[in-house]
């Protein structure tokens, strides 16, 4: 006989075990899938040298549990990936989640059943289980990629993915490591493999920002102040459009109104103080692109006065705005460029040709190796749905719903698919924000909509063609008056070869999480509501 469970969770991640714990709360029946041997999503397999949470400690973290965010200590402003680690295994003992999750069981496919009401997710392994609820907790960067690159499977030596990192030891030492790519896992890992490999090849198609982290010990005296308000903390960070950093907010004056002097001295304190705050030291950096200029400028005569040989310097200083690829944080990503065992290899110039069993061929010549270390990133945001076989009302695949890009209502719903649920979803300021709180904040709507769909004899909720075309417009131009959508990033599926470039996430939290709760306020405004047995009870 098939299990049946009220709701399925695929992914037991930061966001699965917060949805898993809600839904408990709400007395449903519940079973999570997880593709990873445990729990922790992107800090199960993020396990690569110098992984690191680019959101400091105190605000990278559940706030759900009094209990629970009073009790545990972080010891660092910015925790390493094994500690976040243990901080989620300890959250995941202390709620004794892992009962219902089943691991290293990855979905293959979830299809619909309309008259059921219900849907099927299929294993791997070919077991099913039935739900009337599907919550999709798969992650935003989840699915590794890995560029083809002609050659790849005759590569003698060892090759590894940042975001795949072997749970073993990884030995590095007396070899030549190649690493590809520049963005935050290749930022993080290239000064920690810098120090054990014997020879390190950087290979760089585009240089990215980076700004040093200043990652320290914590300041027990401000996480004691923290703890003594720790809901009032919450509260001044959610009301931040980042969602985060409220501690140090963006500075709401334009950088054409202060002398050159004093804008200097603003870039250089927020430099010094460390962490992303350069891109707030005032208020036009990401709308208006002189304004972009003047943070990038700075940062590029950062880059030459840290890196010794001007040649390096001006191959690792970025030609695009900042801040519109994901901006990174580094502890000494460019003082690694003056060890006499790094080269960089600049592949825009230069490109990767083929990978040979000796190592990487690119049009200027060839460079031999023991590893290589692919920190080539992910297909972000639709990935992790679309790896995925997803079916809705008549059989509708999710891929070709979505053919021209990803649509969404909220970043929550997507018509056509009833009872799928989409957490920190394409149209969802997610990546944009702290991570945690925009999951605290679907945890909490979705738990909302659960319960009031229960209370009111409701079989199923779809978000609406009109409500949805509306917000895919309304995510558009909130990323129109921005700088955001400017450059290659992966924000806008740019990374991935044949991808629809749309720009997924949307701008500003605290905007957002009013829609989001106005909805609910209007009886989920914009969602067709079916109750048990009858046809649509609301179509808005
Ligand atoms: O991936 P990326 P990532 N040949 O896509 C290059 C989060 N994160 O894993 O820019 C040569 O940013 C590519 O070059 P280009 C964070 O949100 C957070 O580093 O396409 N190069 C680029 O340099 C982050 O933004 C943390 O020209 C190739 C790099 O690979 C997101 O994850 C830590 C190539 C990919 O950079 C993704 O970061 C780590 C090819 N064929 C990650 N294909 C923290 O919390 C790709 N590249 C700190």
């Amino acid at each position: 006989m098939t299990d049946e469970f009220d709701v399925v969770i695929v992914g037991a991640g930061v966001a699965g075990l917060q949805m898993l714990h809600k839904v408990r709360e709400l007395g449903l029946t519940v079973r999570v899938f997880e593709a990873g041997g445990d729990a922790g999503g992107t800090w199960y397999w993020n396990r690569y040298p110098g992984a690191r949470c680019d959101v400091e400690s105190l605000e990278y973290s559940y706030q759900f549990s009094e209990e629970l965010q009073q009790e545990w200590e972080w010891t660092e402003r910015f925790a390493t990936q094994p500690e976040i680690l243990s901080y989620i295994d300890h959250v995941v003992e202390r709620f004794d989640l892992r009962r219902d999750i089943r691991f290293d069981t990855r979905i293959a496919a979830l299809t619909y059943d309309e008259p059921a009401a219900r849907w099927t997710a299929r294993t791997e392994a070919g077991d099913e289980v039935v739900a009337r609820f599907v919550i999709m907790a798969t992650g935003c960067l989840s699915a590794a990629n890995v560029p083809e690159i002609a050659g790849l499977e005759t590569f003698a030596g060892e090759i590894y993915h940042t975001g795949r990192w072997p749970h073993g030891p990884v030995e590095l030492s007396g070899k030549r490591v190649g690493v590809i790519g520049t963005g935050s896992s290749g930022v993080q890992s290239i000064p920690v493999i810098a120090e054990e490999a014997e020879e390190l090849y950087v290979f760089q198609r585009t240089a990215a920002y980076t700004l040093p982290a200043g990652n320290q010990p914590l300041d027990a005296e401000l996480q004691a102040a923290v703890k003594a308000d720790y809901a009032g903390f919450r509260a001044r960070n959610s009301a931040m459009p980042s969602a985060g950093l409220a501690r140090f907010p963006p500075n709401p004056a334009s950088v054409f109104l202060v002398s050159d002097r004093e804008r200097e001295a603003a870039f250089e304190y927020r430099w010094q103080r460390g962490g992303p705050v350069l891109l707030g030291a005032f208020n036009d950096i990401m709308v208006d692109k002189a304004a972009n200029d003047l943070a990038a400028d700075f940062v590029r005569r950062k880059i030459r006065q840290i890196v010794k040989d001007p040649d390096v310097a001006a191959l690792l200083s970025p030609k695009q705005l900042i801040g519109c690829k994901r901006i990174c944080l580094d502890t000494g990503y460019y003082e690694t460029f003056n060890r006499p065992n790094v080269h960089l290899v600049d592949v825009a110039s230069a490109p990767i040709q083929q990978i040979t069993p000796g190592g990487i061929r690119t049009s200027a010549g060839d460079h031999e190796l023991d590893v290589i270390v692919f920190a080539t990133g992910f297909d972000a945001m639709t990935g992790p749905l679309l790896r995925i076989d997803i079916r809705g009302r008549g059989g509708l695949p999710l891929k070709e719903k979505w053919s021209a890009g990803p649509r969404t209502y909220l970043g929550l719903g997507v018509p056509g698919f009833p009872n799928l649920f989409t957490m920190t979803g394409p149209g969802s300021p997610s990546v944009l924000t702290n991570m945690m709180v925009s999951i605290h904040q679907h945890v909490t709507w979705i738990g909302g909509c659960l319960k009031y769909l229960a209370d009111n004899d409701i079989s199923a909720v779809e978000a609406t063609t009109e409500a949805t075309d509306a917000w895919v417009l309304h995510v558009n131009e909130v990323a129109d008056r921005t700088l955001f959508p400017s450059c290659n990033s992966w924000y806008l599926g740019a990374n991935i070869p044949g991808k629809t470039r749309v720009f997924m996430p949307l701008f500003g939290f605290p905007a957002y999480a009013q829609t989001c709760a106005e909805v609910a306020a209007n009886a989920y405004e914009g969602f067709t509501l079916t109750r048990s047995g009858m046809a649509p009870a609301q179509a808005t």
